[in-house]
C-alpha cells in the first residue's frame, strides 16, 4: 500500500494513477517548502492532536495569510525566513511559529545566543539563526542585523495577521528580577523600554545592545512592544527575565484564536504592513 492510501482524500479512490499523481504533487510542494525554509523538515514532523481546535484554525490561517501550507493532510505550518547580507554582516533567520522550541542559533555573540534560546524555548518557536558579522569592531552591527532579520522573518510568518490573538501580556520573574512585557502585533513599530541594567556588560555583551535589539525587532516586524522592569539587581537576571517575558507574550499574540478564524483582529479590518 502506498503511503498516500492512508490520506483521507484517497481512501476510497482505489486509483493507482491518481495516487501517483498526488504523490508527485505533494513531493513537489515539499521540495519547494524545504527550499523556502530549512526548518521545514523538523516542522513537518510536528503532530497536533486531531481533537484539537487548533488544527482547523491553523489550516485556515495558513491558507489565508500567505504562510506555507504544503498539503491538506498534515497540520499546516507558519514559517518565515529572511536572509540579510551587507558589508557588515551576513544573517539567515528562519522562524516556525507552530514549533516545539527547537533553537539552532549561532550569531558569534554567546550571550545573544543564550537569549535567542529563551525566545525559542518559552515561545515554543522553532528558531534557526546564523550570523557572521564584524564582531572584531564590536557586537553592535551583528546584534542589530540579527534583530532586523528576525523581525522580517516574523512578519512573514504571521502574514496578514488574520486569525491570531494579536495581543500578548506576560510578566516573568527570575529570582529577584521581575519584567513585564506587552506585545501588540498591530503593524506599527513602537518600543517603550523602561529598564535599569546596573552593569555595562554581561560577559562580553554590552547591555546597551538589549534596547537596540528590541527597537530593531520592532522596526521590521511592525510590533508595538512595552518592556518594563519592575524589580531586579542582577544584570543577567534582568535581561533574561525580559527575553522570557517577551517570548511568552509573543507566543500569546501569535496563537490562533479559534473564534476568529480567517478574520483580522481589528475593527479596521487590516493589520498587515507588508
Ligand atoms: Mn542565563
Amino acid at each position: 500500500m502506498c503511503r498516500e492510501a492512508s490520506f483521507p482524500s484517497l481512501r476510497n479512490s482505489g486509483s493507482a494513477v491518481e495516487c501517483k499523481c498526488i504523490s508527485r504533487r505533494i513531493e513537489e510542494k515539499q521540495a519547494r517548502a524545504a527550499e523556502f525554509c530549512p526548518l521545514y523538515s523538523s516542522l513537518r514532523s510536528i503532530r497536533v492532536s486531531s481533537s484539537s481546535a487548533t488544527i482547523p484554525a491553523l489550516r485556515s490561517m495558513a491558507a489565508s495569510n500567505g504562510s506555507v501550507s504544503v498539503d491538506d493532510t498534515a497540520p499546516p505550518v507558519r514559517i518565515g525566513r529572511e536572509i540579510r547580507n551587507t558589508k557588515e554582516t551576513k544573517v539567515d533567520v528562519s522562524i516556525g511559529l507552530d514549533g516545539t522550541g527547537n533553537c539552532d542559533c549561532d550569531t558569534g555573540i554567546p550571550f545573544l545566543d543564550h537569549m535567542l534560546d529563551q525566545i525559542a524555548s518559552h515561545g515554543l518557536f522553532d528558531l534557526s539563526i546564523k550570523a557572521v558579522g564584524d564582531t572584531h569592531i564590536d557586537d553592535h552591527h551583528t546584534n542589530e542585523d540579527v534583530a532586523l532579520a528576525f523581525g522580517t522573518a516574523l512578519a512573514r510568518a504571521i502574514g496578514n495577521r488574520s486569525g491570531i490573538h494579536r495581543y500578548g501580556d506576560f510578566s516573568v520573574p527570575l529570582d529577584e528580577a521581575l519584567v513585564h512585557v506587552v506585545v501588540d502585533l498591530c503593524g506599527r513599530p513602537c518600543l517603550r523600554y523602561t529598564a535599569t541594567i546596573p552593569t555595562q556588560r554581561v560577559g562580553q555583551y554590552d547591555t546597551q545592545l538589549v534596547e537596540h535589539f528590541f527597537q530593531s525587532l520592532c522596526n521590521t516586524s511592525g510590533m508595538t512592544l512595552h518592556i518594563r522592569q519592575l524589580d531586579g539587581t542582577n544584570s543577567h537576571h534582568i535581561i533574561e527575565a525580559m527575553f522570557k517575558a517577551f517570548a511568552r507574550a509573543l507566543r500569546q499574540a501569535c496563537e490562533p484564536d479559534p473564534r476568529r478564524i480567517g478574520k483580522v483582529p481589528s475593527s479596521k479590518g487590516v493589520l498587515s504592513r507588508m
